[in-house]
């Protein structure tokens, strides 16, 4: 049976079974009036992400003020027309929005104001994160959780001590840095001038912040060291890295909007990383809670090299060589997550 062969869906009662061939994956979008929203759910729906043997059901989760807005958005979901996409609930309630999830996409939370600190930003969105780890602890169990809405890392850690309450593994809540993968495996590919496919093996560490650090001495291009294809090392450990920091920062100045497609295009591929086995040998980045390896904080969410076995359980690739110049940049964003943790510990 098809449904019984999905990694996701297997002991949820919440699986509707149509037919032999369908099943249906349930996800919660919040902040889905949002610009990221409105970019996720049409390919969400569009069965991209699950597969077309796969129906999807979707839960929008916004604040009052913006459920007409959604209510526009859900208008033109349903003039899509989406074969395999089922019902669409709509709410401004966190628990109702997660009841029986598959897998719960938080990207709403509030922008940073101008002249706002980042510790500003954290005390304020924080709380957003304790109520929905707190409910998802309630109303959902067979869950994977991808934090969208920053500070992503942190938000996620404060969601991940509310939702381990309620029984849900802490290995399921992830924050995104897939973004920051994409933009960097893009960059390396323009300058060695070759296609983004021949760039694998791209870790983002740490943070999704100006901290984190795109690391070209692991990367491969075409199964080589990425060093060795590019060579130009001052390139690669100061521009290349400034330019993925700062590529948010510059698509804002550029558009006067934060990244709002690629952003929907990295939590897509997030999503299908972890439903899929990884290639052999490659790997891709998520910042998910760790377990000591490399010797970083464990009670943080942090960005590794990870590898899906394909059936949702995640490993943190092992025994990567780190030059000084590299564990020095990991461990300044561990530095800045541990000082972003110290300012929300009250909430956990
Ligand atoms: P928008 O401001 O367009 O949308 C956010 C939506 O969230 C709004 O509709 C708002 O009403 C809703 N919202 C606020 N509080 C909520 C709550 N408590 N429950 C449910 N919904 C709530 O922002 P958008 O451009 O869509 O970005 C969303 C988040 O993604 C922001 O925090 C942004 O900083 C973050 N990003 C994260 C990225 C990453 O790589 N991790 C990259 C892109 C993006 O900057």
């Amino acid at each position: 049976d098809a449904a019984d062969s999905h990694p996701l869906v297997t002991h949820d009662k919440t699986i509707e079974k149509e037919s032999p061939m369908s099943r249906t994956v349930r996800v919660a979008v919040t902040g889905a009036a949002g610009q990221i929203g409105y970019a996720l759910l049409p390919r969400l729906a569009s069965g991209e992400v699950f597969g077309h043997d796969t129906r999807v059901s979707l839960s929008l989760l916004e604040i009052t003020p913006a459920l007409p807005a959604l209510e526009g958005v859900v208008m033109e979901l349903q003039d899509c027309a989406f074969p395999l996409l089922d019902d669409i609930r709509v709410t401004d309630n966190a628990e109702e929005a997660f009841d029986g999830i598959n897998w719960g996409l938080l990207v709403g939370s509030k922008p940073r104001g101008k002249g706002m600190e980042r510790g500003d930003l954290i005390r304020e969105n924080g709380p957003i994160f304790v109520g929905q780890g707190a409910a998802l602890a309630k109303a959902a169990s067979d869950v994977r959780v991808l934090v969208v809405g920053n500070p992503a890392n942190t938000n996620s850690l404060i969601a991940m001590k509310h939702g381990v309450k309620g029984g849900i593994p802490r290995e399921r809540f992830h924050a995104m840095t897939r973004l920051d993968q994409n933009r960097a495996a893009a960059q390396l590919a323009l300058k060695a001038g070759v296609g983004v496919t021949d760039v694998t093996n791209m870790t983002i560490w740490g943070n999704h912040s100006a901290t984190q650090y795109p690391d070209a001495e692991n990367a491969k291009i075409n199964g080589r060291p990425c060093t060795d294809v590019i060579g130009h090392v001052a390139w690669l450990q100061g521009e290349f890295i400034e330019l993925i920091q700062q590529r948010g920062a510059a698509v804002i100045a550029a558009r006067g909007l934060s990244s709002a497609a690629s952003a929907a295009n990295a939590a897509l591929d997030h999503v299908r990383s972890v439903e899929g086995a990884t290639a052999d040998g490659d790997w891709f980045s998520a910042a998910i809670p760790g377990d000591g390896s490399y010797g970083i904080d464990e009670d943080l969410i942090f960005s590794y090299p990870v590898r899906s076995d394909g059936k949702g359980e995640l490993s943190i690739v092992q025994g990567l060589e780190l030059s000084e110049f590299s564990r020095g940049k990991i461990v300044s964003s561990e530095k800045e997550l541990q000082e972003e943790r110290a300012v929300v510990e009250g909430m956990f």
